[in-house]
């Protein structure tokens, strides 16, 4: 028996284990100020600490860490994208997740399942060649596949789609993989807290002190905080924040809906998305099937779920799988998608000296966690941001310097 577990036992007072420190008042000021406990904010926070020293940081969450889009999504992790920028970018948040559990001392569940994007059409098929040769270019292990592979590895797959929508191939990703997405923000946060970053909950910014073109601090729920440094990493919540300081994104809110089903056996090894059908599957650690499908096709800014969604969902996911019909769906809900016009992330410094801003996470964000928080506490640091993020600024859309990932984002194309 662990000593600390038989210490514990034999001890007169059991408190609560607490996973980080509880921090009763924020300090009237730090070096640097996080708006938003997702597992953006808190990467960037632990980031901070370890990479730079820089530990005289809060992080305030106006309601609960991982309680955002963080501990919404479907925890698929990939990097499979369309363009070379994206590819590097997000391969190398692959390689920080396969060593995040040793890292963060703490089991995320990686678990690596191979992902399939299903083609139904030629057209599709020739997304997915593109996709694969830009893949291969930057080293990362992506092919076309036909079906005869694609039923090899989930022979429950009605290849036919019930004839609705026959599979004619797909862009087979070895590295896809899904992890425990309220753990990789408890993982952050407890990382965080042990180098000395306070953590605040049920603290809101209300307000960003700006004077002269510079930041000088924020209005919270809890009183003023004065700082030089603000990182905004807070999502659907990206456009309210920007307001506060007068800096204009192309960022729009939608919704993206998700849902579980009762547990089953283990029946299916990998992740599989279907563009056509606008419906993507995987089976949780749990059992459950983790099932979602595309944006809601409107701006509304709201986690509310509807019957809409479910049903649409179930029918196309009855479509490749027909045995399912029996099987419930158990919880549904939706969180608040920053879309940006061209599907990748704004990341970076901003026209106000001291404002960052990491937002345009839309539906795709999860799977960046780590790299976003490395690349953002190395911008807030040194006050310039990496060369791997330069596509992901924000001057991007004046300059007219797109980075078109919407061929390769989640389930829409
Ligand atoms: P969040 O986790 O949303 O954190 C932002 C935090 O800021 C929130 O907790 C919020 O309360 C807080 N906040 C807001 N305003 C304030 C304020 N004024 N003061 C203080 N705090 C504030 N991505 C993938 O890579 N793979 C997937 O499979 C995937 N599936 C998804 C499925 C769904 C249904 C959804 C909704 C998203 C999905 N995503 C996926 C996208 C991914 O979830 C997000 O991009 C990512 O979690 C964003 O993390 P974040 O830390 O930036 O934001
Ligand atoms: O980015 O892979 C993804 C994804 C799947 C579902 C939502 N986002």
């Amino acid at each position: 028996m662990p000593l600390r577990l038989l210490k514990y036992a034999l001890s007169r007072e059991h408190p609560a284990p607490r996973f980080f420190r509880a921090c009763e008042k924020p300090k009237d000021s730090y070096d640097v100020v996080i708006i938003g406990g997702g597992g953006h904010g808190l990467a960037a926070a632990y980031y901070l600490a370890k990479d730079h020293g820089i530990t005289n940081v809060a992080v305030l969450e106006r309601g609960y860490i991982g309680g955002g889009n963080t501990g919404r999504n479907t925890t698929i992790v990939r990097s499979n994208y369309l363009t070379p920028e994206g590819v590097n970018f997000y391969n190398a948040s692959v390689k920080l997740f396969e060593d995040l559990s040793q890292d963060l001392n703490l089991n995320l569940f990686y678990s690596t399942r191979g992902h399939f994007t299903l083609a139904h059409t030629e057209s599709a098929m020739r997304t997915m060649r593109w996709r694969a040769e830009v893949n291969k270019h930057v080293g990362v292990e992506s092919y076309v596949v036909g079906p005869d592979e694609i039923s090899k590895a989930c022979p429950q797959l009605d290849i036919s789609c019930s004839g609705q929508a026959p599979i004619h191939g797909a862009l087979y990703h070895a590295p896809g993989s899904v992890a425990r997405h309220d753990a990789v923000a408890w993982g952050y946060a407890r990382g965080a807290d042990q180098r000395g970053v306070e953590i605040y909950q049920n603290t809101e910014v209300t307000g960003i002190d700006v004077q002269g073109g510079k930041v000088r601090g924020v209005h919270t729920s809890r009183g003023y905080i004065a700082t030089n440094k603000v990182l905004s990493a807070v999502a659907g919540f990206t456009p309210r924040v920007c307001k506060m300081v007068d800096v204009q994104t192309p960022i729009v809110i939608q919704p993206l809906q998700a849902c579980v089903s009762e547990p089953m056996k283990p029946w299916l090894d990998t992740i599989l998305v279907s563009g056509s059908l606008h419906v993507y599957v995987s089976q949780s650690s749990r059992g459950e099937l983790v099932m979602g499908s595309s944006l809601d096709p409107y701006e509304v800014h709201s986690t509310r779920s509807s019957l809409d969604f479910v049903e649409g969902l179930t029918s196309h996911i009855l479509d490749m799988f027909p045995f399912l019909s029996n099987i419930k769906i158990v919880r549904q809900w939706a969180g608040m998608a920053d879309i940006t016009p061209d599907f990748a992330p704004i990341m970076g410094k901003t026209p106000v000296d001291g404002f960052y801003l990491d937002a345009g996470w839309g539906t795709w964000g999860f799977k960046a966690t780590p790299i976003s928080g490395k690349s953002m506490a190395e911008t807030i640091a040194n006050d310039k941001a990496p060369e791997l993020i330069h596509s992901f600024r924000l001057s991007r859309f004046e300059e007219y310097e797109l980075t078109g990932e919407k061929g390769a984002a989640s389930v829409g194309h």
